[in-house]
């Protein structure tokens, strides 16, 4: 899409850099926003440095997000923390963002949810049938429960105010499989790339909820909703196969650990401490 811009929240993290290098390439112009400071970025970018959960951030997202085209809503906690920092950064930061979204006329927002939404949900056996997309939100996590929240404040936006979203649960978002449950749920970056970029530009999304991973041969879930967004993965972890299962075993029916699409989320660590 030509002269199009996308503010990137959350742009100092992992997917974030990683995006950055990649989505340029798709003909996206990037503002990026982060509580922590960014300075490896290209000449020109538009950086701005906010706490999404103080609401004292206000104006500055307010002008960041001034003019775009749309969002990716990456910024938060990423894995299990106490429910006090979970509600500051992912619930209070999510709604802080679709309400400045609405004051300044935003009309697309894709939000990085995580496979953690469902992460109880039993891990389909071999060959068994995918898990859709409809399935019952089975938070594994204070962490999976605020990304259920995200998609439910996707859907209170669209329906209110018209804002569109993608909901995208992300499997494992890293440049390689390090493990033998992410031959199963991994995105990688160039198929992140493809799959946001189709999340951006398919038209009449609604509130449309997704998984995000690559064609992977050991696939868990059901990509037909991400599929019928214009997305097309070309990789597939299966590659790395027989070096992981080589050093960790396959995964092991009795083992709770490897019971549920959110593997160990499940069951470590126990909840922080307070
Ligand atoms: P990360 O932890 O590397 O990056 C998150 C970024 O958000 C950090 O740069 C952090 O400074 C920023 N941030 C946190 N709280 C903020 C706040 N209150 N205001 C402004 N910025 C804030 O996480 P990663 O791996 O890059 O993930 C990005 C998003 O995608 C997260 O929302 C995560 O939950 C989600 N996700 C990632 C997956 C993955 O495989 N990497 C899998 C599923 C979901
Ligand atoms: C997530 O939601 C996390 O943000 C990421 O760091 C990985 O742990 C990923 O899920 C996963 O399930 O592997």
């Amino acid at each position: 899409p030509a002269d199009r811009t996308v503010l990137i929240t959350g742009a100092a993290g992992g997917v974030g850099t990683l995006m950055r290098e990649l989505l340029p390439r798709h003909g996206w112009t990037l503002r990026l926003l982060d509580m922590v400071p960014m300075d490896d970025v290209p000449e020109g970018t538009v950086t701005v440095t906010a706490d999404l959960a103080d609401p004292a951030s206000g104006p500055a997202l307010r002008e960041a997000l001034r003019g775009v085209d749309a969002v990716i809503h990456l910024a938060g906690i990423s894995l299990e923390s106490t429910f006090e920092k979970i509600l500051d950064a992912n619930i209070r930061g999510t709604y802080h963002l679709y309400e400045a979204a609405r004051e300044e006329g935003v009309r697309r927002i894709v939000f990085a949810s995580s496979n953690h939404a469902v992460g109880f949900v039993p891990r389909p056996g071999d060959g068994g049938p995918l898990i859709p997309v409809d399935t019952p939100h089975r938070p594994d996590t204070f962490y999976g429960l605020s990304k259920c929240f995200g998609e439910d404040l996707a859907a209170l936006y669209r329906d209110r105010h018209g804002i569109e979203t993608v909901s995208i649960r992300i499997g494992s978002c890293f440049p390689e499989p390090t493990s033998v449950r992410m031959l199963s749920v991994w995105l990688s970056p160039p198929d992140c790339a493809r799959l946001l970029d189709a999340a951006l530009t398919a038209p009449d999304v609604g509130h449309t909820v997704v998984y995000g991973s690559s064609a992977n041969t050991r696939l868990w879930w059901d990509l037909s909703s991400a599929r019928a967004l214009g997305y097309e993965p070309r990789d597939d972890s299966e590659p790395y196969a027989a070096k992981l299962v080589a050093e960790q075993g396959e995964l092991e029916p009795g083992n709770p650990d490897h019971a549920h699409l959110g593997g160990h989320f499940c069951t470590h660590p126990p909840m922080w401490p307070h």
